[in-house]
């Protein structure tokens, strides 16, 4: 395929085959569910990730969008930390300018943002999913419903003005014309403002072998010279970068106009270990695809061994990763019975392509003997929860399938 920044032709390293929507949940079993041929390319001069299809944004995207922000409290503590750096960030850097002004790409249900309207900030939020902005809209939160592009970001500026902060977290790895997104952030930005933003980081995608963080919404998985290399083109300049445990390991990017920029330290070390860790290494991508391989086969043969031994299994967090999971590794129903999730959308569904129903989290008692922890990114959340489960927790992730 041809790099969606660069136009460059970059070779195919992982075909997943034929894949659901990973947030297409069922209401029935139907004979027209849609599929998609899900393969991976990757541009290994900058580190960068690439679905090689990607369904329409509108199929993902829509009125009856599943994920919601607020189902973790540990993500809800997470954006409430973030709306206090940007708040202390506008007293600093920008307190002399009378209209500071925030606007999050992708607000979800608005739950960062609800901090700073509450702290008397002038916000907007963008987020095209409607059903999940009303959420947003019920918190106070001003939501503009459209996906953000170049077009949407002279709106903006037209109705309301430019930004000092512009936010989004796990937003810019969903959007497909990076190049439109990359020049609509740097027109809706003030000469002076801060572009911040968070998504999965490929660093730890490679090490973890967590190919789950690769699904239909997922167009790109970044690293830091891939967004210092696209950004840069239009005029942001990549001037630090910062580590996250969140959604099992994620990067948050500071990107200024400013010319006169400097690199943190942080950063400089970050793009050293990029080289030595082989990000920019075409050999790097196919290790990554054998293991992929490997853990595929191991986490099936797992179940099934669990299973010949009358053990009862069901799944913890019907995500969306999940279904990259289940479809990839070919689990279905004959070895999960089902899965709890809190998200109510979700209960009384069936999984995208496996039709594993989804449950309410009660179903979780009385415990089944082992459980599949989909949601492992926020193991730390759940395990405290479930303090009282007896039984074993499993995950697909390579490391955790080598004993
Ligand atoms: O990038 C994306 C991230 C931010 O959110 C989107 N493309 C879609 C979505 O991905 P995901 O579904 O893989 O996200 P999570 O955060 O891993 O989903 C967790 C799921 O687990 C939710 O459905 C809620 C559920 N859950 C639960 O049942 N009990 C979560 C927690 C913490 C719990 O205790």
């Amino acid at each position: 395929m041809k790099c969606r920044f660069s136009a460059k032709e970059i070779p195919t390293i992982l075909d997943f085959g034929k894949m659901p929507l990973g947030n297409g949940f069922l209401d029935s079993q139907v004979d027209d569910e849609y599929f998609f041929n899900m393969s991976v390319a990757v541009n290994h001069d900058i580190g960068l990730i690439q679905l090689e299809e990607q369904p329409d944004p509108s199929k993902m995207f829509h009125q009856e969008y599943a994920f919601f922000t607020r189902t973790s409290n540990f993500m809800v503590e997470h954006f409430k930390n973030v709306s206090d750096e940007i708040f202390s960030l506008l007293n600093e850097s920008y307190s002399s300018d009378n209209s500071k002004y925030v606007v999050e790409i992708g607000s979800n249900d608005g739950v960062m943002l609800e901090s700073l309207v509450k702290k008397n900030i002038k916000c907007l939020g963008v987020e095209p999913s409607k059903n999940v902005s009303a959420v947003s809209k019920k918190y106070g939160v001003e939501t503009y419903e459209k996906f953000f592009s170049y077009d949407v970001s002279k709106e903006i500026i037209s109705k309301h003005q430019q930004a000092n902060i512009i936010y989004a977290a796990n937003v810019f790895c969903h959007i497909p014309d990076i190049n439109d997104l990359a020049k609509a952030c740097a027109n809706l930005l003030k000469d002076k403002g801060m572009l911040i933003f968070e998504d999965p980081y490929l660093g730890d995608v490679l090490n973890k072998i967590s190919y789950d963080q690769i699904y239909d919404e997922h167009v790109y998985l970044f690293s830091c010279h891939s967004i210092k290399n696209i950004f840069a083109k239009y005029g942001l300049n990549l001037i630090d970068c910062k580590n996250l445990t969140t959604h099992g390991g994620s990067m948050r990017y500071y990107l200024v106009k400013d010319s006169q920029f400097t690199e943190s330290n942080h950063l400089i070390n970050t793009f050293k270990n990029e080289i030595s860790n082989g990000l920019l290494d075409l050999n790097s991508y196919k290790e990554f695809a054998r293991k992929c391989d490997f853990a595929r086969k191991k986490f099936k043969e797992r179940l099934e061994l669990y299973k010949s031994n009358k053990l009862k299994i069901v799944g913890y967090g019907a995500t969306s990763k999940s279904t990259a999971i289940l479809n990839y590794c070919d689990v279905g129903c004959e070895l999960i019975d089902f899965i709890v999730d809190t998200t109510p959308i979700k209960q009384g569904k069936l999984t995208p392509g496996k039709h594993i129903p989804v449950k309410d989290y009660a179903n979780f008692i009385p415990h089944p003997d082992v459980s599949a922890l989909f949601a492992w990114n926020h193991k730390k959340e759940i395990l405290q929860k479930e303090n009282n489960f007896k039984g074993k927790w499993i995950t697909h992730l390579y490391n955790d399938l080598l004993d």
